[in-house]
């Protein structure tokens, strides 16, 4: 179906049904599944929904290795809880999909194709219990900035989905910071390790929101169809302004020579990441890409008994519902 409507996205779209749409957007109103959608409207939800989706999914195996290495019960039972929490979030975000004519499964083996993306921060590896911190605090703290304003989406089922990820999302970010002061406050090794984890993955935090503007090919439409609220480099920049202060509350320093307070922008300077690096990710070749599809791909193989026993039993229960009547 998905390929179907990839073909046929060039066909005809009647210029009237397109004007009343748009008419429909710039009054605010929200666009329920039912509704007529121009075609690349339904096509582009499905691409950043789905890729929302399966960046929940993915993204609970860097925090989802370290359960059982967590230092203590207690965190233990809060990253647990945190990483059940994406795992809804996935569900919600599949769900929300589902609605524009795409089933669960279809966006999985796109996954599993390469034909879909995740986000690019779950291609870098988490390599210390540092990391947890840092995922919590610069991760979730990214996602809530972008999350949101899209719970002012155009899009019915996405936005309703983005108000309960956001309050789960602030959650996360709280007890990512809270492990962050515990490390700065402990030994001068457990300190070490935090700004280490702040040095591996502040750039590719600052990637999480997307290209720069000039290079973002999908920015312009998705803004006029209100699928996104804001450019990734204004939102990239106000996740600078936001997080710089906390990392000098936290006595780290951003790994960036050129960062500076501009005082006519109101706003910080600082250092793009390294872009080629972004693309390169993109195209899976990231440090821990390779693991993560696996691992997905993995999963999915194990789960396979779990969908052919629901099949069954909706086959069982339809026969006692065709044998009754
Ligand atoms: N990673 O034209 P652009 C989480 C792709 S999960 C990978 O600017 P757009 C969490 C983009 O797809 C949070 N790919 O695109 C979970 C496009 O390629 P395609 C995930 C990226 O869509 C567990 C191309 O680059 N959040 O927080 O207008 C534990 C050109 O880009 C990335 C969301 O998904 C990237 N970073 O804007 C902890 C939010 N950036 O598709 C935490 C929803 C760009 O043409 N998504 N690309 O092949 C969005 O807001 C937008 O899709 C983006 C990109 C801002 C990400």
């Amino acid at each position: 179906m998905y390929a179907q409507m990839i073909k046929s996205e060039e066909t005809y779209e009647d210029p009237k049904k397109l004007m009343a749409f748009q008419a429909r957007i710039d009054d605010g109103d929200r666009i329920e599944p039912k509704d007529w959608m121009p075609k690349g409207y339904r096509k582009t939800l499905i691409r950043q929904i789905g890729q929302h989706a399966h960046s929940e999914i993915v993204g609970q195996l860097p925090e989802g290795n370290w359960i059982t290495r967590a230092p203590s019960l207690e965190r233990k039972a809060i990253l647990l809880a945190k990483v059940q929490d994406e795992a809804g979030h996935g569900l919600y975000l599949y769900c929300a999909a589902e609605t524009l004519g795409v089933s669960r499964d279809e966006l999985t083996e796109m996954l599993l194709n390469g034909q879909m993306k995740y986000s690019s921060i779950f291609s870098y590896p988490a390599l210390t219990w540092a990391d947890m911190g840092v995922i919590g605090w610069l991760i979730d703290g990214a996602a809530i900035l972008n999350q949101v304003p899209l719970q002012r989406t155009s899009y019915g089922p996405y936005a309703r989905a983005m108000v309960r990820i956001c309050k789960e999302e602030s959650f996360h970010q709280r007890q990512g910071f809270d492990i962050m002061i515990k490390m700065v406050n402990g030994t001068a090794e457990q300190k070490h390790m935090a700004q280490d984890a702040l040095n591996r993955l502040w750039y590719p935090s600052l990637m999480m929101f997307g290209p720069p503007d000039a290079e973002s090919v999908h920015s312009e439409q998705s803004m006029r169809w209100k699928i996104k609220i804001n450019s990734n480099d204004e939102l990239r920049q106000k996740f600078v302004n936001q997080t710089v202060p906390q990392a000098e509350y936290l006595g780290l320093s951003i790994p960036d020579i050129n960062l500076n307070w501009n005082e006519r922008k109101q706003s910080y300077d600082f250092s793009q990441p390294d872009w080629s690096e972004f693309f390169d990710v993109l195209e899976g070749n990231g440090p821990a890409s390779v693991d993560r599809i696996e691992a997905r791909q993995a999963a999915w193989e194990d789960g396979a008994w779990v969908r052919e026993a629901r099949i069954a039993h909706a086959e069982k229960k339809n026969m006692a519902i065709l044998a009754a009547e």
